[in-house]
């Protein structure tokens, strides 16, 4: 069985993290694989992703068993060449990333799933910025992210605690988007994929990359940025079949061009 479960459902890509026994933490193999079905993204007939993991985790992080092994990858490579392609790719893909986590997400797991676009869980899922447990600093740009969504207190104490939160104590503090019972989260989780995926894909990249920038920019950068990527919008078949629906009164059918 492949670490990494990939197909294609209409135009969304689904992702499945696929070392359930080992609660899906990350050797090698499913890091590089990984990066590989992110590039396969770009296609343009991709107009959304859909990340979860298989059995009851999310993703454990670093496979620590790994870490220790002689013939093992050290520190460096680790960083260098597993988890930092792995978020630059997902922020920098030009389609919406769905991160649907549908159990524990620990360690460089919570960071890749929090560098998503949306992040939902179930209600039975958690969080763990897991590192400081382990004489270890969050990784995978969390001490970027996790301060920019929940603010600097809270990322603080969450990593220098290492503490398990809930995803409802996640969603309280903006860490994630929304919650679902277990019951209805893969379809509800999956709804959102598929209207992302309906959407004006250009329009949403480029949203994307304005939040990218948004927290290194000047407020009057930021505008001259939003003038850029608006102009580029404009120029879309989408933004003209999206006025045109609006007049006819109709809902709008976008292509993603
Ligand atoms: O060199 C580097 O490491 C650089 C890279 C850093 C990036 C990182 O991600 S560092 C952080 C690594 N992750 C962790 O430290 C988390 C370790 N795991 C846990 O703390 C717990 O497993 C969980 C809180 C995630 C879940 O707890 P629980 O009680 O639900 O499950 P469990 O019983 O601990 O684990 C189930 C099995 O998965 C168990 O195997 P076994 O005993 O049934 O054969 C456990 O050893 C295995 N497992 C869980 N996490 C990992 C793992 N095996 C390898 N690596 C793991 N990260």
């Amino acid at each position: 069985m492949s670490t990494i479960l990939f197909e294609i459902k209409n135009s969304i890509s689904i992702i499945t993290l696929n070392r359930p026994e080992k609660l899906n933490a990350f050797n090698r193999e499913m890091s590089l694989l990984l990066q590989e079905k992110l590039d396969e993204c770009k296609k343009k007939e991709i107009r959304a992703v859909y990340i979860t993991g298989s059995g009851k985790a999310f993703s454990a992080g670093q496979d620590l068993a790994e870490v220790v092994d002689a013939e093992g990858q050290g520190m460096e490579k680790i960083i260098v060449e597993h988890y930092n392609p792995v978020v630059t790719k997902i922020r920098k893909l030009e389609k919406p990333v769905v991160a649907a986590i549908n159990g524990v997400a620990a360690g460089a797991g919570a960071n890749i799933a929090l560098c998503c676009d949306i992040v939902v869980a179930a209600a039975s899922a958690s969080f763990i910025q897991a590192f400081s447990k382990i004489g270890l600093i969050p990784d995978s740009g969390g001490t970027h992210t996790l301060p920019r969504l929940i603010g600097w207190q809270k990322a603080s104490a969450l990593m220098l605690l290492g503490n398990k939160i809930t995803s409802e104590e996640a969603e309280k503090m903006g860490m994630i988007y929304k919650v679902f019972s277990d019951e209805t989260f893969k379809e509800e989780s999956f709804k959102i994929a598929e209207t992302v995926s309906n959407l004006p894909t250009k329009a949403l990249a480029y949203t994307k990359q304005l939040l990218n920038i948004s927290f290194v920019n000047t407020f009057e950068e930021q505008l001259q940025d939003e003038d850029v990527f608006q102009q580029k919008a404009a120029h879309t078949q989408d933004y003209k079949e999206g006025i045109q629906a609006f007049l006819e009164k109709r809902k709008p059918h976008f292509t993603g061009e």
